[in-house]
């Protein structure tokens, strides 16, 4: 049984860089739909629904073909969701075991932005990016659609969703305008633990 995991703050908390509104049809709205379509698309097997969402999307083999594309589009739909809300959050500064990562990989923190920003912008049609640690090294990608990271070995650190109904309701067709904004609400604090977990 997949859970629909508690937001953890307000929805007014990352106001005015992402809106109260789009944040409670994200949240209530799109995410409690995954978390119903990948409960629904796992329903008649035991083995699934005692499992935890994190270990069934990092071994897509395993699950019977017959729901392998509800459960990765759904199920991811719900991890990807889940650890997006962790990273967002206002006031944190970019520092810690992470910053010394960023600066070494990209030379700065203006440079990583760029490349996240460019990587993000470019992201054709509906998908995520992310900063992960792949191989024990940082690195940037993007996903399509609800794929995960977690399902190539991956492990995320960081990530934005840009599906638009992440981001229309306030920023329309202007994807840019969305990721600049991001970069005011990034919970560095967090992807700092994430990142020490990997060390
Ligand atoms: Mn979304």
């Amino acid at each position: 049984m997949v859970e629909h995991v508690e937001l953890g703050y307000s929805y007014n908390a990352l106001e005015p860089y992402i809106d109260a509104q789009t944040m409670e049809i994200h949240y209530s709205k799109h995410h409690k739909g995954y978390v119903n379509n990948a409960n629904a698309a796992i329903e008649k097997f035991p083995d699934l629904k005692d499992k935890k969402i994190e270990e069934i999307l990092k071994d897509l083999n395993a699950i019977p073909e017959e729901i392998k594309t509800a459960v990765t589009n759904n199920g991811g739909g719900v991890f990807n969701h889940n650890f997006f809300w962790t990273i967002l959050k206002k006031n944190t500064s970019f520092s810690g075991k992470i910053a010394d990562a960023i600066n070494t990989k990209w030379g700065s923190f203006d440079k990583f932005k760029e490349e996240f920003s460019k990587a993000t912008a470019t992201r054709f049609g509906s998908g995520w990016a992310w900063l992960v640690v792949k191989e024990g090294k940082l690195e940037i990608i993007t996903t399509p659609n609800q794929e995960s990271p977690i399902s190539q070995g991956m492990v995320p650190l960081l990530t934005i969703d840009v599906w638009e109904h992440a981001y229309y309701l306030k920023y329309q067709n202007k994807r840019p305008d969305y990721i600049e904004a991001f970069f005011n609400v990034i919970n560095w604090d967090k992807v700092n633990e994430y990142f020490e977990e990997t060390q």
